[in-house]
C-alpha cells in the first residue's frame, strides 16, 4: 500500500516502548511522525528527485511531461527540463526513516541515499537493506552500546528493534562477519560493538562458567577479549590521513562459545601488519600509537629506564608526519594500554620487554653510520646510539655493529663476511626495525591468545573480521596493492554470497527462479593481481633479481597486460603535493616485498619462521610478503565460505571526519563500489527471508489452526495450508523442497498479524478468569 494514511506496511518495533529512554537514539515513533507530516497529500506522478551536484538528488515538483521529457521545479527554486530516466521516482512520506530500505515502494539511488541521509541527521545510523546491515559513522559517541540496550536487543528477533549492530550479533548467534568498507568507514568500532555485546552479555547475564576460568586477580574472560583490543590498537593502529585511528592490520576474531552457550575463549589471527609505517610515514600521518604513547607523561616514570626522551621531535623514525592527534591524549592511551596489558595477565617482565623493544626501534633510526673513505664499506658514526639499542634488546652492542656492517652470508656450506656500503647499512637498520617490530607484534597476538585459551569446553564460534579498509593516497606504495586487493577479494565474497549462492539456494529448493546476473563479478580484476604472470607474481618473480628496480618492474607489467586486460592502465601523473617524505621500502618494490629480517642481519634466530615471521620455502631462501599473504587470505576464505556469514557495510559520510555532515557524493559512491544498491535489488526480486517447514509450522500454526489437518501432515502442506487461509498473495511466497521463502517484508507482517493473534487470546484468556 503506498496511501499515506494506513500503517499497514510500516514496521512495529514492539520490542522497544517509544516511551523508553533509549527508544530516542534508536527508534523511530511512526505514530507520531505521521503525525507529525499531517494529511499531506502525495502523488507519485507529481514529485520526483532530480539530480544535484551538490546534493546528490533534490526534490522536484513536476510541471509537465512531455515526450520522455520531464520539466521540474526543484526545492531550491531552479526549473528544470530532464529525460524521465534522469530522474528519479520518490516514495510516499509514510517510508521517511525508514527502517529496511528492502521494503521502500521505489528502490533508486536516490531513495536509498534519502533515507540513510534523513536517519543519519537524527544520528539513527544503523539501517537494514534486507539481507545486511548499513552503518554511517556517526564521528560521536552515541549512548547506544550500553549495558541497557545489550539487554533490549537479547533474545529479539531482527523485525522487533530497530536496526543495531546488536541485533546482528544476536542473529547470528551461530556465525558473524563483520563485512568491508572504505578506510575510516567504522569497521573496527563496530567489530568493538559486537564482541563487547557477546562479553557483556554473557558478564549481564552472570555467564560465571567461563569467567572462573581465569585467575581472579586478571580480567575476566570477557574483559579480556574486550581488552585484547586497546593492546592491538596501540601497536597495530596509527593515524593516516583518512583515518585517526586507522587499522593498520586485518584481524579474525574468534569467540568460543560453550554447550550452554556461554563464551569459553577466543582467539585472534591477524593479517598483513603494515611495517613501512615502522620507519617512514607520510605528512599528515603518524607512526603506531605506541610509539607516542611511550614518550607521553604516563610514561615518565619508565623514560629512564627505556632510554627515551619524552619528545617525539627527537626520533626520526617517528617525527616525519604528525607528532600528535587532535581530541587524542596519548598518556592517557598510555594508562589505558598498560591497564589492558595487566587485564590481559602480562607479567611486569613481559610488559617491559615490549617497551623496551619498541623503545629500541626508536633508538635504531638514530644510529649514525658514515662511508669508509675509498673504501665500500660503511662504518659507525658514534656508538652511543647502538649502546642503547643493544642494551635494550638484550644484545652485546659490539656483536650487533657487526651483524649491521659485516654481516655474515652463507655461501655454500660456508660462512663469510660481507661488507656494506652505507646505503646497505641504512637499509639494513631500517629492515631491523620493521622486522623487530613485525615480531613484537606477532608475539604480542600469541600471548594475548594464550591468555584468551581457556581450557573450557568448546561447541561453536562466531568470528569477526575487520581488515585495513580501501584507500587510496596521493602515493599509493605495496602496503595499499596488498590491502585493496584483500578488500577486492571480500567484495567478491560478498557478492558471491549476495547474487550467486543466493541464487544457487532458490534452485536448490526447486523453486520457480530464473538465474539473473548482476554483473557483480570481480574476478577479472582479482586474477590480474593473483594469477601466475599477474601484479604479484611478476613482482614475486622481480625480487629474485639482484638487479631489478622499480622500472623493471614497470616495463614487465606493461608488457604482460598493457592492453590486455581493462582492469590494467598506466597510472596518471602523481600530483607534486604531499610526496612521501623518505624514500621508504615501499617505493622499491624488490626489496620491500622481500620478508625482511633475514636481510644483512643475523640477529634472529635462523630456524624460527611461520607464516607470520618470515616463512622458510622448502627450497631454502624466505617466501615473499605477498605470497605468505595471499596464502594466509586464500585459508581466510576458505573459513569464510564455510561459515554463515552477516555483513554489516561501514559508510564513511565525509572526508572531514565530521558528525552529521553527508557528502552526497562520496555515500552514492560507496553504496555503489559496496554492492550495497544491488544487493537491495535482489533483496527485492528473490526471497531474502526463509525458514524450515516444521519452524514455520510451530511457529505460524497459531494463525490458522482450521487449517491444519488431523493426524500427521507433511509441514509443506502444512505451511501452503496455512499461507492459504490467512490469503497472503501467492507471489509473496515459495514453497521450496525444505523450506518456505517470502519476499521482503512478508514475514514482518506474519508477525504482526500472530502478535495482534496472540493479544487477543491473552484478552479472552483474561476475561474469563475475570468472568
Ligand atoms: V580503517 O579501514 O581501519 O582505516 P575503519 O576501521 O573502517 O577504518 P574506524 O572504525 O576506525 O574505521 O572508525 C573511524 C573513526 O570513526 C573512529 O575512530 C571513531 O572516531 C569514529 N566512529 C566510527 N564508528 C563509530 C561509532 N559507531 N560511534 C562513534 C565512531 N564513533
Ligand atoms: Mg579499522
Amino acid at each position: 500500500c503506498s496511501c499515506n494514511s494506513c500503517l499497514h506496511a510500516a514496521p512495529v518495533m514492539s520490542g522497544l516502548d517509544p516511551k523508553d529512554p533509549d527508544f530516542k537514539y534508536l527508534g523511530v515513533d511512526r505514530k507520531a511522525l505521521l503525525k507529525e507530516l499531517g494529511n499531506v497529500t502525495f502523488d507519485s506522478k507529481k514529485v520526483c528527485w532530480v539530480p544535484d551536484e551538490k546534493e546528490g538528488y533534490v526534490k522536484g515538483d513536476v510541471i509537465s511531461r512531455e515526450g520522455g521529457k520531464v520539466t521540474v521545479k526543484t526545492e531550491k527554486g531552479e526549473e528544470k527540463t530532464l529525460k524521465e530516466d534522469d530522474v528519479q521516482q520518490m516514495n510516499p512520506p509514510k517510508f521517511e526513516l525508514y527502517e529496511d530500505m528492502a521494503n521502500l515502494t521505489f528502490l533508486n539511488d536516490a531513495s536509498v541515499l534519502h533515507n540513510l541521509k534523513q536517519r543519519y541527521i537524527k544520528m539513527l545510523i544503523y539501517t537494514y537493506s534486507g539481507l545486511f546491515c548499513v552503518v554511517v559513522n556517526p564521528y560521536k559517541r552515541l549512548p547506544i552500546y550500553t549495558n541497557s540496550v545489550v539487554l533490549k536487543y537479547k533474545g529479539k528477533r531482527k523485525t522487533e528493534m530497530p536496526p543495531h549492530a546488536f541485533a546482528i550479533s544476536d542473529n547470528a548467534y551461530s556465525n558473524m562477519l563483520q563485512g568491508d568498507g572504505e578506510s575510516g568507514a567504522g569497521k573496527t568500532e563496530n567489530t568493538k560493538k559486537v564482541i563487547s555485546y557477546f562479553a557483556q552479555l554473557t558478564a549481564l547475564s552472570g555467564g560465571k562458567e567461563a569467567a572462573e576460568a581465569v585467575d581472579n586477580k586478571k580480567g575476566t574472560l570477557e574483559e579480556q577479549i574486550v581488552q585484547a583490543n586497546p593492546v592491538l590498537e596501540a601497536y597495530g593502529n596509527a593515524k593516516t590521513v583518512r583515518n585517526n585511528n586507522s587499522s593498520r592490520f586485518g584481524k579474525f576474531i574468534r569467540i568460543h562459545f560453550g554447550p550452554a552457550g556461554k563464551i569459553a575463549g577466543a582467539d585472534i589471527e591477524f593479517y598483513l601488519l603494515e611495517k613501512s609505517r615502522v620507519t617512514s610515514q607520510m605528512g599528515g600521518e603518524r607512526n603506531y600509537h605506541i610509539f607516542y604513547q611511550l614518550l607521553s607523561d604516563y610514561a615518565k616514570q619508565w623514560h629512564d629506564k627505556l632510554l627515551v626522551a619524552p619528545d617525539p621531535g627527537l626520533y626520526s623514525f617517528i617525527n616525519q608526519g604528525e607528532l600528535q592527534i587532535d581530541g587524542v591524549d596519548d598518556s592517557e592511551e598510555m594508562k589505558f594500554t598498560d591497564e589492558a596489558f595487566d587485564i590481559l595477565g602480562f607479567s611486569a617482565v613481559e610488559k617491559n620487554g615490549m617497551y623496551k623493544a619498541t623503545c629500541a626501534i626508536m633508538n635504531m633510526g638514530e644510529m649514525k653510520f658514515k662511508q669508509r673513505p675509498r673504501e665500500e664499506q660503511a662504518e659507525t658514526d658514534g656508538t652511543a646510539e647502538a649502546e642503547k639499542v643493544a642494551f635494550l634488546l638484550g644484545v652485546n652492542a659490539k656483536d650487533l655493529l657487526q651483524a649491521i656492517l659485516k654481516p655474515k652470508v652463507k655461501v655454500g656450506n660456508d660462512y663469510v663476511t660481507k661488507g656494506q656500503s652505507l646505503e646497505q647499512v641504512n637499509f639494513s637498520m631500517q629492515a631491523l626495525a620493521k622486522s623487530l617490530y613485525h615480531r613484537m607484534f606477532a608475539w604480542l597476538v600469541a600471548r594475548v591468545n594464550q591468555t584468551l585459551d581457556t581450557k573450557a569446553k568448546r561447541q561453536f564460534f562466531i568470528g569477526v573480521l575487520d581488515i585495513a579498509g580501501f584507500e587510496i593516497f596521493d602515493f599509493n606504495g605495496f602496503e595499499q596493492i596488498c590491502i585493496n586487493y584483500t578488500n577486492e577479494r571480500l567484495q567478491q565474497f560478498f557478492n558471491h554470497h549476495m547474487f550467486v549462492l543466493e541464487q544457487e539456494e532458490y534452485k536448490k529448493e526447486a523453486i520457480d527462479w530464473e538465474f539473473i546476473d548482476f554483473g557483480m563479478d570481480l574476478a577479472a580484476c582479482i586474477e590480474l593481481i593473483e594469477k601466475p604472470m599477474g601484479i604479484l607474481s611478476i613482482l614475486e618473480e622481480e625480487c629474485m633479481f639482484p638487479k631489478a628496480s622499480d622500472t623493471t618492474f614497470k616495463n614487465k607489467l606493461y608488457d604482460n597486460h598493457l592492453g590486455k586486460s581493462p582492469n590494467f592502465g598506466k597510472p596518471k601523473p602523481p600530483k607534486p603535493a604531499r610526496q612521501r617524505r623518505t624514500s621508504s621500502c615501499t617505493t622499491t618494490p624488490a626489496p620491500s616485498e622481500r620478508q625482511q629480517g633475514a636481510h644483512g642481519c643475523d640477529v634472529f634466530p635462523s630456524n624460527g619462521g611461520d607464516a607470520k615471521s618470515g616463512k622458510k620455502r622448502k627450497g631454502g631462501g624466505m617466501q615473499t610478503i605477498s605470497a605468505t599473504h595471499r596464502e594466509s587470505l586464500n585459508k581466510l576464505m576458505k573459513n569464510l565460505h564455510s561459515t554463515s556469514p552477516n555483513f554489516i557495510r561501514c559508510i564513511v559520510p565525509n572526508e572531514f571526519k565530521q558528525s552529521g555532515v553527508v557528502d552526497a557524493h562520496l555515500v552514492l559512491h560507496q553504496l555503489h563500489c559496496n554492492g550495497v544498491l544491488e544487493g537491495i535489488r535482489i533483496c527485492r526480486k528473490g526471497f531474502p527471508n526463509r525458514l524450515i517447514y516444521t519452524e514455520f509450522k510451530q511457529r505460524y500454526s497459531i494463525l490458522a489452526p482450521n487449517a491444519i489437518p488431523e493426524g500427521f501432515v507433511e509441514g509443506k502442506v502444512v505451511s501452503g495450508n496455512i499461507l492459504e487461509a490467512v490469503q497472503l498473495d501467492k507471489q509473496q511466497y515459495r514453497l521450496g523442497t525444505t523450506k518456505v521463502f517470502f519476499k521482503a517484508g512478508v514475514l514482518a507482517e506474519l508477525e504482526d498479524m500472530r502478535d495482534e493473534k496472540l493479544s487477543r487470546i491473552i484478552a479472552l484468556f483474561q476475561a474469563q478468569i475475570r468472568g
